[in-house]
């Protein structure tokens, strides 16, 4: 299994470089590819350094801040060119343990198409969030899955795996969601799919450095579209039946 490791990076200076180590430590066969959107901060710059001293890792540079699903999708598609088999989607910032990846890609061995790696199932845990973000999350999850009708219980989480097949069977070229609205819509297309989705806990540790890139206009557009999508669904279902 060729696994290549997608981190996106907006002005993560001081995470990449610990994040990177570790990931490199953890599952030394896994390729990383950077997707720097041109920090202002030199990330992208950093990353080159980086890139330069270890073979299996690679940097794509991109014009400008474009969102995360922009740069997932650009990533994606230069992971599929260059043959992975599983394509994993991890923040720089530290939030997603690298020392869990193992977790994530057994998974994939076993035969799932798509694994989320779950900060709320049995075993998953949240480090250094107040209650009003836990609730927050849970609330937004809840939301997705009863809008949706979908039994995950991780909805917006970014620490993931995709087999390549799964990535390919998705017509990437339609997604354009941003922040937790993209994870969202990457799970929902793969459940239409009828793709096998496998949640493992992992432990989400909140960012020591940086700052956070998601702020309400991205919460809004995810709540509004998971609306969207959920209403869609149901009334197909109720035409369909009728029809
Ligand atoms: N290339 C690129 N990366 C981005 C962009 N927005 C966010 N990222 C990266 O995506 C990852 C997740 O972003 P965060 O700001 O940590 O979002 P979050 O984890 O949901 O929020 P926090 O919990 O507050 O950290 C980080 O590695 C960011 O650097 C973007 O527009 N372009
Ligand atoms: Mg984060």
């Amino acid at each position: 299994m060729r696994v290549l490791t997608i981190i996106p990076t907006y002005n993560e200076l001081e995470s990449l470089p610990l994040t990177l180590a570790r990931l490199r430590k953890a599952v030394p066969a896994a390729d990383v590819l950077i997707v720097d959107d041109n920090s202002p901060d030199g990330t992208g710059r950093l990353a080159d350094e980086l890139a330069a001293d270890d073979r299996q890792v690679h940097v794509l540079h991109r014009k400008g801040k474009e969102g995360l699903g922009a740069a997932y999708i650009a990533g994606f598609g230069w992971g599929l060119d260059a043959g992975y088999d599983v394509l994993v989607e991890m923040d720089a910032d530290g939030s997603h343990q690298p020392e869990q990846l193992p977790l994530l890609l057994d998974a994939v061995e076993q035969g799932a198409d798509l694994v989320l790696g779950s900060r709320w199932v049995p075993g998953g845990k949240v480090v250094n969030w107040p209650w009003q973000r836990k609730l927050i999350s849970l609330g937004g999850s809840l939301y997705s899955r009863i809008l949706l009708g979908v039994k995950y219980r991780d909805i917006t989480g970014g620490y993931r795996a995709f087999k390549r097949g799964t990535l390919e069977a998705i017509d990437l070229s339609k997604v354009d969601s941003v922040g937790y609205g993209f994870q969202v819509d990457l799970l929902w297309r793969t459940v239409q799919l009828g793709l096998k989705v496998v949640e493992v806990p992992i432990t989400f540790v909140e960012r020591e450095f940086g700052a956070s890139k998601m702020g309400g206009g991205i919460f809004k557009e995810a709540m509004v579209n998971v609306a969207k999508w959920g209403l869609t669904a149901r009334w197909s279902k109720l035409t369909g039946k009728r029809g």
